[in-house]
């Protein structure tokens, strides 16, 4: 057995050597994503033994993302090999900032949203990947449900039927199944053509037990605006924590109660993989039976580390820092 499964697509992921659209940049860099085995990597720097279950093809990208989590110290006997279909590969800019032209410079001039919002490019090559296979009769309940927490997101769904099929038959209500959290991970670009995605969405976060959500996907997915109205949608989960971005998280239980925990302020170089750091700095804190304030700071600390480095995984702060960082007060934070 083990404390944690992830389960999920992990894509080969190409970032650009320097700045700029991607029509532009001549280069990348190979690195790997995967919001799932995002959280399984950082769960097992955090000391927790993890396993990452997903497909991957028989090419080198496949061999190359194995290898990569495994590097990581996570479990990876339980990852399949398609021998007909690749491995899933993205590309993505950093989400620099625009440049803002020199006319637009003078100090009367209104902020336009490109000062404010890092603008990303994201190109996904995954479908009909290796992951989007994935099915009931592919992946056994035994192989997903053997740790004391299945962590899942809304990005599975998006796969194909297959996909969505697995999760549910993943998150049935029967007795002695593990933890269910899901990060609902809503993403725009990979529902483009089926509009049901953010009432699926909706349904599988009912089905769970932990919830995590941004406010801002929320209210994209959803049309809802704030904690409350999230709750009010998603009665059934016994913990649901919504992310206010930079401004902090906040957990309600199901009797409606909130507390709301502000973020460290620091320098993003790219916000790429935070939402799964946190998720893990969260779970990690759950793990180790911590109280809900403490779960809510090792979120935003694992999410800190995350949001200081280009790629999706940063180095998680060492145990007995952050457990000393988690124990100050809201006001020593910022
Ligand atoms: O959270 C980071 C992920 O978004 C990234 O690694 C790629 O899983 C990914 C996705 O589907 O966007």
């Amino acid at each position: 057995t083990c404390d944690v499964v992830c389960l999920g697509e992990s894509l080969v992921a190409f970032r650009p050597v320097r700045p700029g659209p991607l029509a532009d940049v001549p280069a990348f860099e190979r690195g790997i994503g995967g919001a799932e085995s995002n959280v399984a990597c950082a769960l097992a720097r955090c000391g927790h033994r993890t396993r990452w279950i997903g497909r991957v093809g028989t090419d080198g990208f496949g061999t190359h993302l194995v290898d990569a989590i495994a590097a990581h110290g996570v479990d990876v006997s339980a990852v399949q090999r398609d021998p007909d279909r690749p491995t899933g590969i993205y590309f993505r800019t950093a989400g620099e900032r625009a440049t803002t032209p020199a006319v637009d410079r003078s100090p009367s001039a209104p902020p336009s949203a490109p000062l404010s919002e890092p603008l990303s490019e994201v190109a996904y090559y995954r479908a009909g990947s290796a992951a989007s296979a994935m099915s009931p009769a592919l992946v056994p309940r035994e192989a997903a449900w053997s740790g004391r927490i299945l962590h899942l997101t809304g990005i599975t769904a998006a796969l194909s039927a297959e996909c969505r099929d697995l999760l549910r038959h993943l998150t049935a209500p029967v007795p002695g199944r593990p933890l269910l959290s899901f990060d609902v991970n809503y993403r725009a670009a990979l529902w483009r053509n089926s509009p049901d995605g953010p009432s699926a969405l909706k349904d599988l976060a009912r089905r769970c037990d932990l919830v995590f959500v941004g406010e801002d996907e929320a209210e994209a997915a959803w049309g809802l605006r704030g904690a409350a109205a999230v709750r009010a949608a998603l009665p059934e989960p016994g913990l649901l924590v919504v992310k206010h971005g930079a401004q902090g998280a906040t957990a309600i239980a199901r009797d409606g109660e909130a507390l709301t925990i502000p973020a460290p302020a620091v320098d993003v170089v790219a916000p790429v993989g935070a939402g799964d750091a946190f998720a893990a700095g969260f779970l990690s804190a759950t793990l180790r039976g911590l109280p809900l304030p403490a779960r809510l700071r090792h979120g935003h600390l694992t999410a800190a580390a995350a949001l200081t480095v280009p790629g999706d995984l940063g180095e998680p702060p060492a145990r007995e820092r952050a457990d000393r960082l988690a124990a100050l007060d809201d006001t020593a934070w910022n």
